[in-house]
Protein backbone atom coordinates (compact mmCIF):
# COMPACT_ATOMS: atom_id res chain seq x y z
CA UNK A 1 0.00 0.00 0.00
CA UNK A 2 1.72 3.20 -1.12
CA UNK A 3 2.23 5.61 1.37
CA UNK A 4 2.02 9.61 1.54
CA UNK A 5 3.02 12.07 3.83
CA UNK A 6 2.51 16.10 3.26
CA UNK A 7 4.78 18.66 3.32
CA UNK A 8 4.77 22.56 2.58
CA UNK A 9 5.25 23.06 -1.40
CA UNK A 10 7.44 26.34 -0.02
CA UNK A 11 8.93 26.04 2.84
CA UNK A 12 9.86 28.39 5.30
CA UNK A 13 12.71 27.28 6.77
CA UNK A 14 14.16 27.42 3.52
CA UNK A 15 15.43 23.69 3.43
CA UNK A 16 16.58 23.73 6.37
CA UNK A 17 14.70 20.45 7.26
CA UNK A 18 12.94 21.92 10.98
CA UNK A 19 9.18 21.78 9.53
CA UNK A 20 7.95 18.56 10.91
CA UNK A 21 7.77 16.20 7.81
CA UNK A 22 11.23 15.99 8.08
CA UNK A 23 10.47 13.57 11.44
CA UNK A 24 7.96 11.72 9.11
CA UNK A 25 10.85 11.91 6.20
CA UNK A 26 13.41 10.28 8.64
CA UNK A 27 11.10 7.48 10.37
CA UNK A 28 10.32 6.11 7.00
CA UNK A 29 13.94 6.04 5.92
CA UNK A 30 15.03 4.36 8.95
CA UNK A 31 12.21 1.52 8.42
CA UNK A 32 13.01 1.18 4.39
CA UNK A 33 9.68 2.85 3.86
CA UNK A 34 9.23 3.48 0.43
CA UNK A 35 6.76 7.04 0.44
CA UNK A 36 5.24 9.67 -1.84
CA UNK A 37 5.19 13.44 -1.13
CA UNK A 38 2.01 15.56 -1.76
CA UNK A 39 3.17 18.86 -1.95
CA UNK A 40 1.16 21.78 0.05
CA UNK A 41 0.51 25.42 -0.58
CA UNK A 42 -0.16 27.21 2.73
CA UNK A 43 -3.74 27.88 1.08
CA UNK A 44 -4.28 24.72 0.42
CA UNK A 45 -3.43 23.88 4.03
CA UNK A 46 -6.61 25.59 5.05
CA UNK A 47 -9.31 24.34 1.98
CA UNK A 48 -11.45 21.41 2.80
CA UNK A 49 -9.69 18.96 1.36
CA UNK A 50 -6.99 19.12 3.47
CA UNK A 51 -9.13 19.85 6.46
CA UNK A 52 -10.44 16.24 5.51
CA UNK A 53 -7.65 15.11 7.03
CA UNK A 54 -6.21 18.08 9.29
CA UNK A 55 -8.46 19.52 11.11
CA UNK A 56 -6.03 21.58 12.39
CA UNK A 57 -4.89 22.24 8.97
CA UNK A 58 -1.08 21.70 9.05
CA UNK A 59 1.32 19.35 8.01
CA UNK A 60 2.74 16.27 8.01
CA UNK A 61 0.10 14.07 7.40
CA UNK A 62 0.16 10.48 6.71
CA UNK A 63 -2.36 8.34 4.50
CA UNK A 64 -1.98 4.71 3.81
CA UNK A 65 -4.65 2.71 2.70
CA UNK A 66 -7.86 3.81 4.62
CA UNK A 67 -5.45 5.39 7.25
CA UNK A 68 -5.34 8.69 7.49
CA UNK A 69 -3.10 10.33 10.08
CA UNK A 70 -2.11 13.44 11.49
CA UNK A 71 0.42 15.10 13.74
CA UNK A 72 3.83 14.09 13.98
CA UNK A 73 4.03 11.94 17.15
CA UNK A 74 1.17 9.96 16.34
CA UNK A 75 2.74 9.41 12.83
CA UNK A 76 6.23 8.43 13.65
CA UNK A 77 4.57 6.17 16.90
CA UNK A 78 2.53 4.48 14.05
CA UNK A 79 5.18 3.80 11.73
CA UNK A 80 7.85 2.50 14.39
CA UNK A 81 5.28 -0.19 15.46
CA UNK A 82 4.62 -1.36 12.22
CA UNK A 83 7.93 -1.81 11.03
CA UNK A 84 11.25 -3.13 13.01
CA UNK A 85 14.01 -0.20 13.37
CA UNK A 86 12.55 2.12 16.03
CA UNK A 87 11.23 0.41 19.08
CA UNK A 88 13.47 -2.12 21.27
CA UNK A 89 11.58 -5.60 21.42
CA UNK A 90 11.65 -6.19 24.92
CA UNK A 91 8.00 -4.77 26.46
CA UNK A 92 10.07 -2.16 29.07
CA UNK A 93 12.56 -0.52 27.11
CA UNK A 94 10.11 -0.37 24.16
CA UNK A 95 7.90 1.91 26.36
CA UNK A 96 10.95 3.94 27.99
CA UNK A 97 11.31 4.59 24.10
CA UNK A 98 7.90 5.89 23.67
CA UNK A 99 8.19 7.73 26.89
CA UNK A 100 11.33 9.62 25.12
CA UNK A 101 9.27 10.22 21.99
CA UNK A 102 6.48 12.04 24.70
CA UNK A 103 9.11 13.58 26.73
CA UNK A 104 10.62 15.05 23.57
CA UNK A 105 6.99 16.25 22.24
CA UNK A 106 5.12 17.34 25.55
CA UNK A 107 8.20 18.63 27.40
CA UNK A 108 11.10 19.99 25.80
CA UNK A 109 9.26 21.02 22.09
CA UNK A 110 6.86 23.56 23.73
CA UNK A 111 9.27 25.95 25.19
CA UNK A 112 11.71 26.09 22.08
CA UNK A 113 9.06 26.34 19.83
CA UNK A 114 7.69 29.54 22.50
CA UNK A 115 11.16 30.91 22.07
CA UNK A 116 10.87 30.70 18.30
CA UNK A 117 7.57 32.08 18.16
CA UNK A 118 8.11 35.21 20.39
CA UNK A 119 11.22 35.89 18.36
CA UNK A 120 9.50 35.65 15.12
CA UNK A 121 5.87 37.66 16.04
CA UNK A 122 6.34 39.64 19.22
CA UNK A 123 10.23 40.73 18.74
CA UNK A 124 9.01 44.12 17.93
CA UNK A 125 7.04 44.63 20.51
CA UNK A 126 7.46 46.92 23.67
CA UNK A 127 7.54 43.99 26.25
CA UNK A 128 9.50 41.24 24.48
CA UNK A 129 13.13 42.38 25.81
CA UNK A 130 11.72 41.81 29.10
CA UNK A 131 10.07 38.30 28.45
CA UNK A 132 13.12 37.31 26.22
CA UNK A 133 15.97 36.22 29.14
CA UNK A 134 12.53 34.58 30.57
CA UNK A 135 12.06 32.64 27.39
CA UNK A 136 15.96 32.00 27.22
CA UNK A 137 15.58 30.29 30.15
CA UNK A 138 13.13 28.25 30.12
CA UNK A 139 14.58 26.45 27.07
CA UNK A 140 17.99 26.37 29.50
CA UNK A 141 16.40 24.66 32.36
CA UNK A 142 15.52 21.74 29.96
CA UNK A 143 18.47 21.41 27.83
CA UNK A 144 20.42 21.33 31.32
CA UNK A 145 18.39 18.87 32.42
CA UNK A 146 18.42 16.38 29.02
CA UNK A 147 22.20 16.87 29.22
CA UNK A 148 22.53 15.68 32.21
CA UNK A 149 20.52 12.68 32.06
CA UNK A 150 22.07 11.84 28.63
CA UNK A 151 25.16 11.88 30.11
CA UNK A 152 28.11 10.96 27.94
CA UNK A 153 25.58 8.21 26.55
CA UNK A 154 25.15 7.86 22.26
CA UNK A 155 21.99 7.72 22.49
CA UNK A 156 18.87 8.42 25.15
CA UNK A 157 18.28 4.92 26.21
CA UNK A 158 20.35 1.85 24.72
CA UNK A 159 20.43 1.65 20.94
CA UNK A 160 19.10 4.12 19.14
CA UNK A 161 15.09 4.70 19.04
CA UNK A 162 11.71 6.62 18.14
CA UNK A 163 12.73 8.67 21.18
CA UNK A 164 16.04 10.13 19.88
CA UNK A 165 14.83 10.47 16.31
CA UNK A 166 12.01 12.83 17.71
CA UNK A 167 14.38 14.29 20.32
CA UNK A 168 17.24 15.35 17.68
CA UNK A 169 14.61 16.96 15.60
CA UNK A 170 13.20 18.68 18.21
CA UNK A 171 16.61 20.30 19.46
CA UNK A 172 17.76 20.98 15.75
CA UNK A 173 15.48 24.04 15.83
CA UNK A 174 18.22 25.26 18.29
CA UNK A 175 20.40 24.93 15.84
CA UNK A 176 21.57 28.51 15.58
CA UNK A 177 20.80 29.29 19.07
CA UNK A 178 24.04 30.01 21.64
CA UNK A 179 21.61 28.21 24.19
CA UNK A 180 22.77 24.91 22.97
CA UNK A 181 26.43 25.40 22.25
CA UNK A 182 26.20 25.64 26.50
CA UNK A 183 25.65 21.36 25.95
CA UNK A 184 28.49 20.36 23.98
CA UNK A 185 26.91 16.29 24.66
CA UNK A 186 23.64 17.77 23.48
CA UNK A 187 25.19 19.21 20.08
CA UNK A 188 27.28 16.18 20.01
CA UNK A 189 23.91 14.15 20.36
CA UNK A 190 22.62 16.30 17.41
CA UNK A 191 25.71 15.18 15.25
CA UNK A 192 25.01 11.39 15.97
CA UNK A 193 21.67 11.86 14.76
CA UNK A 194 22.19 13.62 11.40
CA UNK A 195 24.96 11.74 10.58
CA UNK A 196 22.80 8.42 10.16
CA UNK A 197 22.03 7.62 6.44
CA UNK A 198 18.02 7.58 7.13
CA UNK A 199 18.12 11.16 8.16
CA UNK A 200 20.80 12.10 5.29
CA UNK A 201 18.37 10.84 2.79
CA UNK A 202 15.50 12.43 4.65
CA UNK A 203 17.42 15.58 4.91
CA UNK A 204 18.36 15.56 1.32
CA UNK A 205 14.67 14.63 0.00
CA UNK A 206 13.29 17.76 2.07
CA UNK A 207 15.95 19.98 0.55
CA UNK A 208 15.38 18.91 -3.03
CA UNK A 209 11.54 20.52 -2.73
CA UNK A 210 13.48 23.56 -1.41
CA UNK A 211 15.68 23.37 -4.05
CA UNK A 212 13.62 22.82 -7.13
CA UNK A 213 10.94 25.65 -5.77
CA UNK A 214 13.38 28.19 -5.48
CA UNK A 215 14.73 27.85 -9.18
CA UNK A 216 10.61 27.62 -10.35
N1 LIG B 1 1.67 19.18 16.63
C1 LIG B 1 1.73 19.15 15.18
C2 LIG B 1 2.62 18.00 14.72
O1 LIG B 1 3.55 17.65 15.45
O2 LIG B 1 2.38 17.45 13.63
C3 LIG B 1 2.26 20.50 14.69
C4 LIG B 1 2.25 20.59 13.19
C5 LIG B 1 2.76 21.95 12.73
O3 LIG B 1 3.06 22.85 13.53
N2 LIG B 1 2.89 22.08 11.41
C6 LIG B 1 3.35 23.33 10.85
C7 LIG B 1 2.29 23.87 9.91
O4 LIG B 1 1.71 23.15 9.14
C8 LIG B 1 4.63 23.06 10.05
S1 LIG B 1 5.95 22.46 11.08
N3 LIG B 1 2.07 25.19 9.97
C9 LIG B 1 1.14 25.85 9.10
C10 LIG B 1 -0.06 26.36 9.84
O5 LIG B 1 -0.21 26.05 11.05
O6 LIG B 1 -0.83 27.07 9.21
C11 LIG B 1 6.30 23.95 12.08
C12 LIG B 1 7.45 24.73 11.51
C13 LIG B 1 7.23 25.67 10.55
C14 LIG B 1 8.30 26.42 10.09
C15 LIG B 1 9.57 26.22 10.60
N4 LIG B 1 10.65 27.01 10.13
O7 LIG B 1 10.48 27.84 9.22
O8 LIG B 1 11.77 26.91 10.66
C16 LIG B 1 9.77 25.27 11.58
C17 LIG B 1 8.70 24.52 12.03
Amino acid sequence: MTITITAFENSPDRGRGLARDMRVRWALEEVGQPYEVRLVSFDALKAPAHLSIHPFGQIPTYEEGGLALFESGAIVLHIAERHPGLLPEGADARARAIMWMFSALSTVEPPIVENAMAFLFERDEPWYAERQPLLDKRVRTRLDELSRRLGDGEWLDGAFSAGDLMMVTVLRRLERSSLLQQFPNLVAYIARGEARPAYKRAFADQLAVFTHASAG
